[in-house]
């Protein structure tokens, strides 16, 4: 050794600082969904985030600016979202661990009962995309076991509407953080 330090950036910083410029930029040359997936397939640090709590899924906050945030989170067998909207935003949800079910909704002319679109299941390393364009949408965990997945919100958003599906009666949800990382 010569004495130098060289200081690895962990992967998540690596892909903090990534998306920070692709998403700075309207339409940087790398796409979002690619660097998740990247990310998602191959590393392991989103760990020291991860927290599991009985009474729901959490939401674990690596990285916020005034572009986006990105959380990881955390769901239990039998924990699920409501039914919810992302206020105009886009999100990417891209699976770290287990498979994460996605149930998308419309809510034809924003009145009456919600209709139910179909399921899809996501893999580990495999990057969903969702707005108010496509739909709602419920997710939790498949399989009747727990799963960790990586969400992307861009811009951040700390409330949105959840759906009664019977009635497509909206409230507002608040988004608190279970755990932000340090
Ligand atoms: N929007 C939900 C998770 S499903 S995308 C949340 O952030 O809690
Ligand atoms: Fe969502």
């Amino acid at each position: 050794m010569d004495g130098t330090r060289t200081s690895a950036q962990a992967p998540l910083d690596r892909l903090c600082s990534a998306l920070s410029a692709n998403l700075a930029t309207a339409g940087g040359p790398t796409s979002v969904a690619s660097l998740l997936a990247e990310y998602a397939s191959a590393e392991g640090d989103w760990r020291d985030c991860a927290r599991f709590v009985e009474s729901a899924y959490t939401r674990n906050l690596i990285y916020k600016d005034e572009h986006y945030e990105l959380l990881a989170l955390c769901w239990s067998a039998g924990q699920e979202s409501p039914i919810h909207n992302h206020m105009g935003q886009r999100c990417w949800m891209g699976v770290l661990e287990g498979r994460v079910e996605e149930v998308q909704y419309d809510h034809p002319a924003g009145e009456g009962p919600l209709v139910e679109k179909g399921t899809r299941t996501f893999e580990p390393g495999q990057v969903a995309f969702i707005s108010d364009e496509i739909g709602l949408h419920l997710v939790r965990p498949a399989d009747g076991r727990p799963a960790v997945s990586l969400h992307l919100y861009a811009r951040p958003f700390a409330t949105c509407r959840g759906y009664d599906p019977a009635t497509g009666a909206e409230r507002e949800l608040a988004l608190s953080y279970h755990s932000v990382r340090s």
